[in-house]
Order: structure tokens, then sequence, then C-alpha cells
């Protein structure tokens, strides 16, 4: 059906109004394994031409239609084959993700699986973009409203789920028949790269995706250029505030998926081999690397020395190794940098006075590792429980009753997400009701489908990927009345 994944180049071109563009005299940037430190490639800084380019390039596939123009089940066959182009690469796409970001191999599976399924959810979209009939006087006029694209889209991402976050953006904005810009993480350039080729082998028109490589001044060149009608983001909560100073001379639509600081609860009538289990995904799953790594583990005070028994053995269990290998929960860190900064909390931890009972230091091995670290006796003032770690890094916060569990919780900037563990099913849907996040998981974490609106409230962001609450935010609704 298709020909294999283009071999990794010295140098990775980028991609403009269906071309690849070579990097010619533009800085490059080196693309690493984090398992080795070793450079697998490189890829240009777009310049802000480049930038401008790649807008135009976009805007002439709004002006024009070719892409929103289709009929909408033809723009949903287009779909259906990027589904099935990615799902007939997945392996390749997958090896490639975990050797430009660390992550272990079945995670990246799973994440390129997910992106296919983005796309096939999406792929049913378009003819249910509707509009409706709005009676106003008793029949003096005809009103009606109707759905249309929203313009250029800039699709910001981040280094962690590379491909997945990126189809996330992507697949609801073709669907709404939006023309894009895709600035991936300069960490992680290479696999939005081959989903740029396979959308054009599934039958999207030169110019409706184009993808930039470079670093954040390429990301903030896309937010302030006057082309870019919307801004999808996906990064820490930092930018995502440069991202809403940028868009706003423009009155830009934003979407912000940004950090969290996630609280895991733990009852003590809960199934406790399950939420341990579970925990150790929660927090140490991609080494942490997660917005919604439930990195604050509440436990109820009646339970706390048999659950920490639990979690120290449960932790010095976690298997630690190379993505690549199989069957790993902390492969390294995407960065030197990264773990620098996992290291400087970790210190910042014992400072405060939280006792590592787990991990703490660095393996002995090349690469970014960090051992899996379990912190207990930490108070929810300390900084380890306040500001994101994104590092493999979790702490055990003790509560007394169920009021106790929710102030606790809901004492944080950020709102992603939260689990609930308990048997107690009226407890469970007041505890739902009560935390102030995009998304609870009881008695479970870390289920995401593309069915499902997925973002946060507060520090953690605005607007939503996925479900049809993304597929609306790249459409504009416009009202039609006439006179009879
Ligand atoms: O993110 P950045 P970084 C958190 C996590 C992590 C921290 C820093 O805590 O440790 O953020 O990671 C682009 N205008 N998350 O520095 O800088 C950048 O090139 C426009 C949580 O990697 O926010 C990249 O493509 N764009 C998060 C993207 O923004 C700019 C996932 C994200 O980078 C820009 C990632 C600018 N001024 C990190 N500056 C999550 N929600 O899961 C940078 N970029």
């Amino acid at each position: 059906m298709t020909t294999a994944l283009a071999p990794l180049a010295a140098v990775e071109p980028f991609f403009v109004d269906g071309e690849w563009i070579s990097p010619g005299q533009r800085r490059l940037i080196e693309v690493r394994d984090p398992a080795s430190g070793e450079v697998i490639s490189q890829v240009a800084q777009a310049s802000a031409d480049d930038v401008a380019a790649a807008v135009a390039a976009a805007g002439r596939a709004y002006a024009d239609r070719r892409w929103s123009g289709l009929a909408p089940q033809d723009r949903g066959r287009v779909l259906y084959r990027l589904a099935d182009l990615i799902e007939a690469q997945l392996e390749e796409l997958a090896i490639l993700e975990t050797r430009d970001n660390g992550k272990p191999i079945e995670r990246s599976r799973a994440d390129t699986a997910s992106a296919a399924r983005t796309f096939r959810h999406f792929a049913g979209a378009p003819a249910r973009l509707t509009g409706t009939v709005v009676p106003i006087d008793g029949g003096g006029h005809h009103v009606y409203t109707s759905l249309e694209p929203v313009g250029v889209a800039a699709l910001i991402l981040p280094w962690n789920f590379p491909i997945m976050t990126g189809c996330f953006k992507l697949a609801p904005a073709l669907a709404a028949g939006v023309p894009v810009v895709v600035k991936p993480a300069e960490q992680t350039p290479l696999t939005m790269l081959r989903v740029a080729a396979l959308a054009i082998e599934a039958g999207v028109p030169p110019g409706v995706v184009n993808v930039l490589t470079g670093d954040g001044e390429v990301g903030a060149e896309l937010v302030g250029h006057p082309g870019v009608a919307k801004v999808s983001f996906t990064g820490s909560t930092e930018v995502g505030r440069l991202v809403m100073a940028g868009a706003a001379p423009g009155t830009k639509r934003l979407t912000l998926e940004l950090g969290g600081k996630s609280p895991n609860i733990v009852f003590a009538d809960a199934d406790l081999d399950a939420a341990v289990v579970t925990a150790m995904r929660a927090s140490f799953g991609h080494s942490g690397q997660m917005c919604t790594a439930g990195s604050r583990l509440l436990v109820q005070r009646s339970i706390l020395d048999e659950m920490q028994q639990r979690l120290v053995e449960a932790t010095r269990r976690v298997p630690v190794g190379n993505g690549l290998d199989g069957g790993v929960t902390v492969g390294p860190l995407v960065s030197e940098e990264q773990r620098r900064q996992v290291l400087a909390y970790i210190e910042a931890g014992v400072a405060e006075g939280a006792t590592v009972s787990v991990g703490g230091g660095v393996p002995e091995r090349p690469g970014y590792f960090v051992e899996p670290t379990l912190f207990t006796g930490v108070r929810n003032d300390m900084r380890i429980a306040r500001e994101e770690i994104f590092g493999p890094v979790t702490g055990v916060i003790p509560f007394e009753d169920e009021a106790e569990a929710v102030a606790i919780a809901n004492d944080t900037s950020y709102g992603l997400a939260a689990g609930v563990w308990t048997r107690d099913l009226s407890r469970a849907h007041r505890l739902a009701a009560a935390l102030r996040v995009g998304t609870v998981w009881v008695n479970t974490y870390n289920i995401f489908d593309p069915a499902l609106p997925f973002g946060g409230v507060g520090d953690s962001g605005l607007g939503r990927d996925l479900g049809d609450d993304a597929l609306y935010s790249y459409c504009e609704r416009k009202g039609v009345v006439v006179a009879l």
C-alpha cells in the first residue's frame, strides 16, 4: 500500500507547500538519541522568511478551498487513508519515536496507534459539521447558522508525546478543513515530518499540511504572524502565557494544553493492589514526562504505613533501561538539561524536609537517566508538590478524610487531571464533582480516547484537544439572517 518510511537523513529537510526544503545555510539543530546521547540527525532552524512562506502556503490553501471545498465524505476518506498509512508504518514510526525521544517502545507503539485512531475518529467528523435553523420572529426572517474553518492554524508541539499530541491537533484541524503549519519541538522533530509525508500520500493537497523545524523562536514567529488565525499549543505554562500574549494583538483563537501537578487519591477502602500498580504507571510511566503524571500521591492516613511499604517495594521493581529493549517503564529523560532540572527538584525536596524512600540518584549507565524516586513525608506546600517536575519523581502526601483530600487536591494552581481510588460509588462521584480538573479517572488512570475532550483548568490551560470541543475549536460559527 505504501513505500517504507524514508531512512533518516544526516540532515532532515522540512516541509512547505508540498516541497521538502533543504537546510542550505540555515543553522542546524542536533537531534540526539536520549538513551546514548548520540546525534542521530539534524534539522534546520527555520527562518522568519520560512515562517512567512509556510503561512502564505497555508493561506492560499485556505483561500482557494482546495481542502475545505472537498465534499465531507471525500475529506473523510483521506483521513481514513491517513489512519491506515500510519498503522501500516506503526513499527517504523514507533522505533523512530523511541530513538528521537527515548520513551519505551511499547509506549511509542501505543502513541502511534493512538495517532492513527485519532484520524479514524475525526474522519467521520466533516459530515457532522452542520448548522442550525434559528426561529427568531415567527417567520419574518429565515435565520440559520453554519460552521466554517477558522483560518490557518499553527500547531506547536511538545517533546514528550511528539506524534500523539501532533495528531491530537492535526486530525480535528484537517477534519474542520483547516490548513496548518506544524512546529514540532526542537528535541523531537522526526515523526511529524514522516506524518506530513504520509498525509500527502493519503491525498491531503499540498500546502494544507506544512511542517517547520526549529526552536521556540520559530514558534513565537508563528504565533505573532498576522496570517495565523488560531494557535494550538502544548508545552509549559510559562511559554503558554507567552503564546497568549503573542496571540493577543491578532485576537487569535487559542487552545493551550499546559502543565499539571495531578493528585492521585487513594482511600482506605480502595483495591490497593490495583492502586499501587497503577500509581507506578501514573508516576513513572514515560519517566514521569507526562503532563498528567500522578505526581502527588494522596494516601489516607489509616493505610499510610501499609501503602508506603507497598509503594517502596513497587518503586524498587520499576524496570529502568533503554526504551528500545522492551519491558521498560523508566527510559532516559529527553535531554541532559531535563535531567539537570529533575535532579535539582530532588535536591529541593530533601532540603525542604521530605524523605527519599527510594531512588534519588542517577544509575550508572550512559544516557540521561534518573532513578525512579519515591518521596515520603511530603507536604503540599513543598516545591516538589507545587511545581511540575517532569521526571520519575513522586511524593506521598497523607490526608485524614474526604474533605481534606479535596482541599489538598485543589490546593494547586494547576488543574489538569486527578485519580480517585475508592470502592464507595457515592464518594467517587462526590470527588469527581469537587475536583477542579479537566479529567477525573476513578479506579484507573491515564485513559484517553479521541472522542473524549482533554485539557485543563487554571494554569493547566485553555480549551480542549480531542472530542467535539477540539473539532469546533477549529471552526467559526456564522449566523445568516434573510428577510423573507
Ligand atoms: O517546553 P516549552 P520545554 C513542561 C515540563 C517541562 C517544561 C519545559 O514541565 O519540564 O515544560 O519543557 C515551543 N513561543 N512541559 O522547555 O518551552 C518549543 O519550541 C512559541 C509540559 O520543552 O513550553 C516547543 O515546540 N513557542 C508539557 C514547545 O513550545 C515556543 C509538555 C514546548 O516547549 C516558545 C512539554 C515561544 N516563545 C513541557 N518557546 C505538557 N503539557 O505535557 C518555546 N516554544
